[in-house]
């Protein structure tokens, strides 16, 4: 049967510090992301033969062809986590803290500066209600801030994710209790640029 697996990360829980605290990285990945993983692989039993040579980005982009439908639900919250989660931790580290001079000039067209950009993710990521996400997307070669609630992915709108915020409270509590917009500021500390210039490349 096919299953996903949890993806290694390639920075110690601690590399965070002080911004994303050890603790909550550590729970963060190895059981949230972790159990996302595991409810993926159970949501995607039955479906083996459609899914089988398709990859989560695949899946996630087009639930509709999942037959039956009263399984989609499933996959859309926990492939979805999945993803999601693959995405957040993928694109975070210390080594690369600033955008290569290519993405800092597609920033400045689309959002008109870097300050700018930074303010409209950062609202997106405060003003999102409840549970869920703020993305800076790839949507036809221009890069846009959306955000997703639950476990959501833009992949269902068409539009290629290449930095995401997770504002659920399990991704800042320990550290930031009711805090979430000190939690967002200090997430722009822990982004390393050359994932996210990885993923721009490939989308546009
Ligand atoms: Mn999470």
């Amino acid at each position: 049967m096919k299953k996903f697996e949890l993806p290694k990360l390639d920075y110690a829980y601690d590399a965070l510090e002080p911004y994303i605290d050890a603790k909550t990285v550590e729970i963060h990945h190895s059981k949230h992301h972790q159990a996302y993983t595991d409810k993926l692989n159970v949501a995607l039993e039955g479906l083996e033969d459609i899914v089988r040579d398709l990859s989560i980005e695949e899946i996630i982009a087009d639930v509709e062809k999942l037959i039956p439908a009263e399984k989609r639900q499933a996959v859309i919250n926990n492939g979805g986590g999945y993803l999601n989660h693959n995405i957040y931790f993928d694109v975070m580290g210390i080594e690369h803290p600033e955008p290569s001079a290519e993405l800092m000039k597609a920033i400045e067209e689309d959002f008109g500066s870097f300050e700018n950009f930074k303010k409209e993710f950062a609202d997106a990521a405060i003003a999102q209600f409840g549970s869920g996400w703020a993305w800076l997307v790839v949507s036809n070669g221009t890069l846009q801030i959306v955000k997703t609630g639950n476990q959501d992915s833009t992949l269902a709108d068409n539009k290629t994710p290449i930095l995401g915020i997770d504002v659920w409270e399990h991704a800042y509590y320990l550290k930031y209790q009711n805090r979430r917009p000190e939690h967002i500021e200090n997430f722009f500390n822990v982004i390393d640029w050359q994932k996210v210039e990885n993923r721009y490349k490939e989308a546009v």
